[in-house]
């Protein structure tokens, strides 16, 4: 606006100092804490099989999670992020998705991805292990599945996603994004312009920040002077949520309200869930370097898995027996998996050459002669 016109609009009424109100406030939404009380008031109305299945999920991104954790020391798979303790966070919201809709991830998102292979859990771990020891047929997934490859660079999937929800609006096709990053990602310039975007152009997008209070060895408080990440969305003119993260019903019921509101045509919403990463970084991590372990203990207590089963306890749908038999079933299932990725890994193996293709049409020089060294090797391996 030229200043003159600016000036011109701040004579009479508006020359004054007021405030404008805006529509939106940080609400933080808790259901039920870690002492097993229920707010009943707020008590989702969810099925009694939905809640089991995405208990069942829940114990099994955990306990995958640590299998993993022994494979990568034992040098059978590469570097990986663990999700321990943000299993709610994902499961309650992702649980909310219709198959068609969208589900984009980042690098932790074990549980979300689990979740939406719930249907082939054998073959959904056998493809996470494969991706972690490096081969990309561990990120290949079927044209109807509507879920992303995991994104490593911090934020750059949140572009992708409402570039994803323009189009389903754009195609009136009806589907919903759900994309999730962390607490350190609201610092990348990716974030904000998916976030202008995203509700510049009223897309179905819901934005799911793990806050789990650290983004490697920075904690929350040296992210941002902001009190809440929620509140970043009112920024952008569209509501931000607090979840506890650790609270599955209170995700699930944020989700809810966001999706119906996507859905409706009436834009994004960002859902913090207020979470903790209870385990390392990734695999090249060491907390301990920089995190006292009395605050670990003091989330431990918060953790999700318990919680969860405490409520399944509560309201007569699990007791430890039945625990102790799901607890078999899903150790046979990732005995399973670790198998069936053994043998899978010892055949794609010899594709070590496939990384240097669906990059460039012509290969560069440089990666010409890489490629030429790692065939001799491979070539002097396998002749051994
Ligand atoms: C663009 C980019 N910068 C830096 C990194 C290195 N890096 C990997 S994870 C991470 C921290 C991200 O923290 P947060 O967003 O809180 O997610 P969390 O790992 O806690 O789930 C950083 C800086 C990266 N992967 N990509
Ligand atoms: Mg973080």
């Amino acid at each position: 606006m030229p200043v003159a016109t600016h000036l011109h609009n701040l004579q009479g009424e508006d020359m004054a100092r007021k405030t404008i109100d805006l529509p939106y406030q940080i609400e933080y939404l808790s259901i039920f804490d870690e002492e097993g009380n229920l707010d009943e008031d707020l008590e989702p109305d969810i099925s009694d099989d939905l809640l089991l299945d995405m208990h069942r999920c829940m114990l099994l991104s955990r306990r995958f999670d640590e299998r993993m954790l022994n494979m990568q020391r034992q040098g059978r798979i590469g570097t990986f992020a663990l999700v321990q303790g943000q299993e709610a966070s994902q499961v309650g919201s992702v649980a909310v998705l219709q198959a068609e809709d969208w589900m984009v991830p980042s690098y932790r998102e074990t549980a979300a991805i689990a979740w939406r292979g719930r249907q082939q859990p054998v073959e959904t771990m056998v493809k996470l292990l494969l991706y972690n020891a490096g081969f990309y047929q561990g990120s290949a997934s079927e044209r109807e599945e509507h879920n992303f490859p995991t994104s490593v660079p911090v934020s750059s999937q949140i572009l992708h996603a409402v570039g994803l929800a323009y189009g389903s609006k754009y195609r009136e096709a009806g589907e919903v994004v759900m994309v999730y990053f962390g607490d350190g990602a609201t610092s990348e310039g990716d974030f904000h312009e998916a976030m202008n975007f995203g509700s510049v152009f009223q897309t179905p997008t819901i934005f799911v920040c793990q806050n789990n209070q650290w983004a490697i060895s920075i904690p929350r408080e040296e992210q941002t002077e902001s009190k809440t990440l929620a509140q970043k969305a009112l920024g952008y003119g569209m509501p931000g949520i607090q979840v506890d993260g650790n609270d599955l019903l209170a995700v699930y019921a944020a989700t809810q309200e966001a999706i119906a509101r996507a859905r409706k045509g009436d834009g994004p919403t960002m859902i913090e869930c207020v979470t903790y990463r209870l385990s390392l970084h990734t695999t090249a991590d060491d907390p301990t370097r920089y995190r006292e372990d009395e605050e670990v203990e003091r989330w431990a207590e918060r953790e999700p898995l318990t919680r969860i089963q405490n409520y399944l306890k509560q309201k007569e749908l699990l007791d430890d027996k039945a625990i102790e038999k799901l607890e078999d079933e899903i150790k046979a299932q990732i005995k399973d998996a670790v198998e069936e990725f053994e043998n899978r890994s010892e055949e794609l193996k010899d594709q070590a050459l496939t990384m240097f293709e669906h990059i460039y049409a012509e290969i560069p020089a440089y990666l010409q002669e890489q490629r030429d060294e790692l065939a001799i090797e491979l070539e002097g391996a396998s002749s051994e």
